[in-house]
């Protein structure tokens, strides 16, 4: 793949002006003088669209007249955030857009304000598709992002008296000006019925399923603009409507009035992002969801295939890639499979052939219970030919396996894509990885897990289709478009074709001694800082000093990513501040951002009592300033965008073996924030990259976590032998923290103590203190720490998502760059 070259466009001031006046007069029937900046803002964004879809148009003329191989992203999630900066970043057209505003009397950062994030995600795995996307484009790579066009995306949080509370986003009410509807392209999706055995006239069985249900796909293209904006790819999310024609068959003909209530259930299916980022087992419109986006895609793209190829099917699988993120689409394996089988009545073996040369599967946990999961029960119901197929697949796997293990009967329950038991299940990661070509981990450590711990019999039977490639993020969004002021000293520095070539990042180190460099470097530290200290102040009413340590964890709430391994630290900072007034530690933020899932308990019980935590420290004038503790409410997109560029200290301290990578820690560290963490997931690859010098690693390795756990770990040994851990943990239990409440903070004790303490959080206390030790002490040595924050951002070269895509391209893929003509 060769790197391009810088290609913005350059449009006049002029013209963007004309273009979004033009806009506010015809599109939105106001004028300047009316225009609020929600209208200034779709006026902006109808004029940037403009541009977007003449580049989009001239996109797919050359995709087609090449008739490229292209590869197709499913996923379920796609955490988009707002698109109004990144677009214009990647137009090219964002200074003469500013200016062009700034003459009519606008503001461009406040009516980017007025944007909703597209939050149509949970967190890493969705934020990873949104990057992979703008790198697919970016390197002008035939791509489309395939997924749902949830009505609500990820819920808004709201804290009363500590508390989460889930509500509604609704990111739509007021349009959404970048997609496009395509109602030329609606597909039609069956669900339910029976499975027919006919004898077709060759005395061959054929299958004809009969659905109880048919509903339609409407898709909505995103489109997605690459760096340079020249090529733009779409992401097409597919709405669910009712079938106005064909509600119920025959068998189950109702009235007008059940065929409302079939309404209601088709247009469910796209209604809600499900806020769990595990498996909630047997929920059946989830398995909806999945078939329904899976299917869609499918029918579109072999719609597309046959333009090109009418019905020969043999160069399907050359020209077609597709990658499931995580096994949520994993369902389109059978259904390639029953087009290739029913409708273009082939047999098994070519279907297969296609099939598994098509798919390749992506990882991106090995938390068992995180590991989907259907009941057979359920796939009868709603997919009764799919369940069948499924049957097939592992028959036939089971002799393969049969080859390799003759006569092992443990063997086979075990690599089985069905679970025996009282309730039969689906494995949806076995039928992945014997459906598929390749399967990737996200980093090093989680992708060797993968082989070792989770898959091990998988990579005995097919050396070779196991493979990683470690995650990354876009620098467009992550340093050039959030953290404008530090991109523009790089390019003062450096040159501006970095957000292409990241590892050109690696220039700065040149300068991570040189003093004049050191300080302007803080300097935009200490300013995005005091930006956040406002924000901070308008979003909680909290007063923070930008000149404190701004110490950031940010990322979903779980018990293995361990916020609370963060708060009982923080008591401890306390306590010693109590005892001891003149505790030497440089003033420090501790700042929290994270949503629990709505039925994730413990993880709401965690949220609350960083809450209740903060406000008793906060108001105590015995810290001295030293200590604040902030929880931002509505973690998301946007918000990480304000975070990342302020923040000194990033947390990644998950038990190693837990996180399959991380992908915050990059936007972190990229942005000049020191990494404390445990060697997991990227961690590791960050401190390679780094070295050890300029990182606070701390905690267990995978290897001791396992060990401790076989000889039996034993969280009371740590709560019975270390004062400190004793001290807080009984401090938990009184009413300090939650007045009149004695108790209110107990499950948090519970669960580190007679709940076993899961995540090992008191084996990893002490050195996690330690570390904090070391962070404060470099901190306090300003010149050492702007040294180790500049080399920060100048070793994050390898962790752009383009050097991802460039590995999938060359390990999976094998894709060409198609280039767009002028
Ligand atoms: C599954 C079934 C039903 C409902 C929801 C889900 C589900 C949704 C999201 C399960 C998992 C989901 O996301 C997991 C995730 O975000 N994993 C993270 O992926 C990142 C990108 O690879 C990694 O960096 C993180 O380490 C990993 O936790």
């Amino acid at each position: 793949l060769s790197t391009p070259i810088d290609k913005s466009i350059k449009l006049d001031k002029k013209i963007i002006k004309d273009a979004i006046v033009r806009h506010l007069h015809c599109s939105l029937g106001t004028d300047e003088n009316k225009a609020n900046n929600h209208a200034w803002w779709k006026a902006t964004c109808a004029a940037v669209q403009e541009q977007v879809l003449e580049q989009l148009r001239k996109t797919q003329k050359s995709h087609y007249l090449n008739d490229t191989r292209a590869v197709h992203y499913f996923s379920a999630e796609f955490l988009m955030g707002r698109l109004m900066s990144n677009n214009l970043h990647n137009l090219g057209m964002f200074e003469q857009t500013q200016q062009a505003l700034t003459e009519l009397g606008v503001n461009l950062t406040d009516i980017m304000e007025e944007e909703p994030d597209m939050a149509l995600g949970n967190g890493g795995l969705g934020r990873l598709a949104a990057c992979f996307i703008d790198s697919l484009a970016t390197l002008d790579l035939p791509a489309v992002g395939y997924g749902l066009h949830y009505e609500h995306g990820l819920f808004r949080q709201e804290i009363k008296n500590g508390e989460q509370i889930e509500r509604p986003d609704s990111w739509r009410d007021y349009g959404n000006p970048w997609e496009i509807c395509r109602p030329e392209s609606i597909q039609e999706i069956p669900l339910y019925g029976y499975v027919e055995t006919k004898y077709g006239d060759n005395g061959r069985i054929k299958k004809e399923w009969h659905p109880g249900l048919i509903v339609k796909g409407l898709p909505w293209d995103i489109p997605v603009v690459g760096y340079g904006g020249k090529t733009v790819n779409v992401l097409r999310l597919w709405q669910s409507q009712a079938s106005d024609y064909f509600n119920w068959d025959v068998f189950n003909a109702g009235g007008y009035l059940d065929a409302q209530k079939e309404n209601v259930q088709a247009e469910t299916i796209s209604k809600v992002l499900y806020p769990n980022d595990e498996t909630e087992a047997g929920k059946e419109l989830r398995l909806i969801q999945q078939y329904f986006f899976s299917a869609c895609s499918l029918k579109d793209i072999i719609r597309r295939y046959k333009r090109a190829h009418g019905d020969n099917w043999s160069r399907f699988s050359s020209q077609v890639v597709i990658q499931l993120n995580d096994t949520h689409p994993a369902i389109a394996i059978p259904e390639l499979m029953r087009i290739l089988l029913d409708r273009a009545e082939l047999d098994w073996d070519t279907a297969w052939a296609i099939s598994s040369n098509t798919f390749a599967y992506t990882n991106h946990t090995l938390l068992p219970e995180a590991l989907e999961k259907w009941p057979a029960r359920m796939f009868e119901k709603i997919l009764p030919r799919h369940l069948e197929i499924i049957y097939e697949i592992n028959h036939r796997f089971m002799l393969e396996v049969e080859k390799v293990w003759p006569g092992n009967v443990a063997m086979k329950q075990k690599l089985s894509i069905i679970e025996e038991g009282s309730d039969k299940m689906v494995r949806m990661g076995n039928l992945s990885v014997v459906g598929s070509f390749k399967v990737n981990g996200v980093a090093e450590i989680h992708s060797a897990l993968v082989k070792k711990n989770l898959f091990p019999e998988f990579d005995h039977m097919w050396p070779g289709k196991l493979t990683n490639v470690t995650n990354g993020i876009t620098p467009r969004r992550w340093l050039k478009a959030c953290n404008p002021k530090l991109s523009n000293l790089i390019d003062d520095k450096i040159g501006s074709d970095w957000p292409l070539d990241l590892n050109k990042l690696q220039e700065l180190a040149n300068y991570a001694d040189n003093a004049k460099f050191q300080k302007q470097f803080m300097q935009i530290k200490f300013e995005n800082k005091q930006a956040l200290a406002i924000e901070i102040k308008a979003l909680t009413g909290i007063d923070v000093d930008p000149k404190a340590i701004f110490d950031v964890q940010i990322k979903r709430l779980h018990e293995y990513k361990r916020q609370h391994l963060n708060l009982l630290h923080i008591m401890a900072l306390y306590r010693r501040l109590l005892a001891n007034p003149n505790y030497d530690m440089h003033p420090r933020v501790f700042i929290f951002g994270a949503k629990a899932a709505p039925g994730y308990k413990l993880a709401k019980d965690i949220i609350y009592a960083i809450n209740q935590v903060a406000t008793r420290i906060n108001n105590d004038k015995r810290v001295n300033g030293k200590l604040k503790v902030v929880f931002l409410p509505n973690y998301r997109v946007s918000l990480a965008e304000k975070i990342i560029p302020a923040a000194d200290v990033s947390e990644q301290i998950s038990t190693a073996g837990k996180e399959a990578s991380g992908t915050g820690n990059m936007k972190l560290s990229l942005n000049g924030a020191l990494t404390i963490g445990t060697l997991d997931g990227a961690n590791i690859e960050i401190a390679e990259e780094v070295g050890d010098e300029n990182i606070f690693i701390f905690g267990l390795t995978v290897d001791e976590i396992d060990a401790l756990h076989k000889t039996g770990y034993n969280p009371f040994d740590y709560y019975d032998n270390n004062r400190e851990i004793k001290a807080i943990l009984d401090w938990l239990e009184t009413d300090y923290f939650t007045p009149g409440k004695p108790g209110a903070l107990a499950s948090l004790k519970h669960s580190l103590l007679e709940g076993g303490d899961p995540y090992k959080v008191l084996a990893d206390f002490e050195s996690y203190s330690a570390a904090h030790e070391k962070v404060d002490a470099a901190y306090k040595d300003t010149t050492r720490w702007a040294k180790m924050a500049i080399l920060n951002s100048a070793k994050m070269g390898k962790f752009t998502s383009d050097r991802s895509i460039k590995d999938y391209v060359e390990r999976i893929w094998k894709l060409e760059a198609c280039k767009v003509d002028e």
